[in-house]
């Protein structure tokens, strides 16, 4: 007999969360999500669920923080989900050097909240476990590229937050036989992605300043390179990871490395803004072809501690997954431009 498919996903609210949950209820699933109580909605990404009559009959919210250690286990019980996806968390690597105390609680502790309810509630051999690493964990990376056998460099309150969490999993998956695995995902971005991420922070700020609402975008560090994907095909490898027999981590990646500034001229050029560069450093400036000035750098988005360069080798994924990226760099700084410049046109 077939067995239901229960989803829990954590994090459903945000970027990857709404994707995912649009997967899984392509896929036949019901998906349970968790969302925080907040003062203004937050339910933006899944509104499209709850207005499709035949979607929302499988799709539910539940009220909870993975902060709260009896409301996850209360959540984990009622539900009995076969599979559970950790991705809530307080994932901005610069904010969690304001906020070290509040990231790890979430992103460290979180996890282990939600691995002891499934010991705790004898769920062992019933539910599977995702747990959202991160390419951050290799900071300061010890070789060029970063696959599963790389050693860990960790350069923020955030990264190290995960690297507990990326260990706890492991320590769960051998002591009480959970099939629980970990994603080491690169940089993934799409339209959802959260406004103050630097792909979307250059998005939203060069459509305004293409139709007249903005003067200039002021980022930090723009040389710093990372491999970035659709999150679209990431969550598609997301899924693969619980579908295998045997849990196991997986570096997913797409192989490519862009800097923050190719990443805005990329995304100048999908509309007619050609970027000339002047200066180095917090010096930086970027003018359009009209010589106007429309970039420029301020120390406030630099970090305590950077992460100059991350590139993924996810041979392994590709192998075991049967999974590659369909979208390239281009596609994905188009899909962005193109949906920021609809809803800016649009406001
Ligand atoms: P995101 O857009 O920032 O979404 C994070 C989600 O976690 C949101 O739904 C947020 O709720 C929720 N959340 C935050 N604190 C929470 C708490 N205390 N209790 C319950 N939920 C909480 O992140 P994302 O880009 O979708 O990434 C998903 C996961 O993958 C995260 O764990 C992230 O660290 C990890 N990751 C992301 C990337 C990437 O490039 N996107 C790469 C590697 C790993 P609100 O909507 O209420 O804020
Ligand atoms: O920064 C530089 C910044 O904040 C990318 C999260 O999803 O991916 C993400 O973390 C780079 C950094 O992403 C600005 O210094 C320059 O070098 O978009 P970001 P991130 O730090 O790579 C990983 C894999 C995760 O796991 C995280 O959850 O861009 N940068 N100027 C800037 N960054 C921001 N945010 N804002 C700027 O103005």
């Amino acid at each position: 007999m077939n067995r239901k498919k229960i989803a829990l996903i954590s994090g459903i609210t945000g970027q990857d969360g709404a994707y995912l949950a649009d997967l899984l209820l392509s896929k036949g699933y019901y998906v349970h999500g968790i969302k925080r109580r907040t003062s203004l909605i937050n339910t933006e990404r899944v509104n499209h669920i709850y207005n499709d009559i035949k979607k929302n009959k499988k799709f539910f919210l539940h009220y909870g923080d993975v902060t709260d250690t009896a409301n996850i286990f209360q959540i984990v019980k009622k539900i009995k989900p076969t599979e559970i996806y950790n991705l809530a968390a307080q994932s901005h690597v610069g904010t969690s050097f304001e906020i070290p105390n509040y990231t790890s609680d979430v992103v460290a502790l979180g996890t282990l909240r939600i691995l002891e309810a499934i010991r705790n509630l004898n769920l062992n051999k019933y539910t599977k476990f995702y747990q959202a690493g991160s390419s951050e964990m290799f900071g300061k990376v010890q070789s060029f590229s970063q696959n599963e056998k790389t050693q860990f460099y960790p350069q923020s309150p955030y990264a190290v937050a995960k690297l507990y969490s990326h260990w706890i999993t492991k320590v769960y998956r051998s002591s009480y036989n959970i099939h629980a695995s970990n994603g080491i995902l690169f940089n993934h971005e799409s339209p959802n992605r959260g406004e103050t991420f630097v792909t979307r922070k250059i998005t939203i700020a060069l459509c305004k300043i293409k139709i007249g609402k903005q003067k200039k975008l002021v980022l930090g560090n723009l040389d710093a390179k990372r491999d970035w994907g659709h999150a679209k095909d990431y969550v598609q490898a997301i899924w693969k990871i619980l579908q295998l027999k045997k849990p196991d981590d997986y570096v997913i990646a797409t192989g490519k490395q862009y800097t923050v500034k190719q990443f805005a001229e990329t995304a100048a050029n999908c509309i007619g803004i050609k970027i000339k560069w002047s200066g180095k450093g917090v010096k930086t400036k970027g003018y359009d072809q009209n010589n106007r000035l429309i970039i420029e750098c301020s120390k406030k988005y630099f970090r305590p501690l950077e992460v100059d360069s991350l590139l993924g080798d996810s041979t392994k994924a590709r192998k075991d997954l049967g999974w590659k990226p369909k979208h390239t760099f281009k596609d994905l700084v188009n899909d962005m431009m193109k949906s920021d410049l609809k809803k800016q046109h649009d406001q």
